[in-house]
């Protein structure tokens, strides 16, 4: 067999691996997971504040800071629930309640509830009208209230 040959024949065996993996294999452990998606979330909401500290006027509103903001959120917003897989409920550091997997459909449905109103939040920066920013800015807070209201442990 030529070496070309051979090269394509394993690049396609990489490529369909790649494919068919589980999601688990991209963590080495159930805790690594975890980490993920805290790490999403810390991300997601640092990003939310800094517009929050404008809506609510701690800071001066600027267009150009909501716009980065509010992109970098919405980018973040898909990423958290990779780390919600199988094997990962009660392990490690976890702020999650069991009705993330015992409620699966539900906890989908309100995950996909916030990536809605963070991606109307990053069209609606692009405007810089600081009336719609805010009113988009208080329906993705009130998409991860009711998210953490109903598969958070209540932090203290
Ligand atoms: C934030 C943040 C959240 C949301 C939530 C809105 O700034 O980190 O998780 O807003 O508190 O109710």
């Amino acid at each position: 067999m030529s070496i070309v040959r051979k090269m394509l024949l394993s690049a396609t065996a990489v490529a369909g691996l790649a494919v068919v993996m589980p999601a688990q294999a991209q963590f080495q452990k159930p805790e690594d997971a975890v980490a993920y998606r805290r790490g999403a979330f810390n991300v997601m909401g640092n990003h939310f504040a800094r517009i929050g500290a404008m809506t609510s006027g701690r800071v001066p509103f600027d267009a150009a800071a909501v716009q980065v903001n509010a992109d970098i959120v919405q980018t973040m917003s898909r990423l958290p629930y990779a780390g919600f897989i199988d094997g990962t409920q009660s392990v490690g550091n976890t702020n999650a309640l069991p009705e993330v997997w015992s409620q699966g459909d539900k906890f989908k449905a309100a995950a996909q509830k916030m990536q809605d109103a963070v991606a109307k939040l990053n069209t609606v920066a692009k405007t810089g009208d600081q009336e719609q920013i805010k009113a988009a800015f208080g329906e993705a807070g009130q998409s991860c209230k009711a998210c953490h209201d109903d598969f958070r442990k209540k932090l203290n």
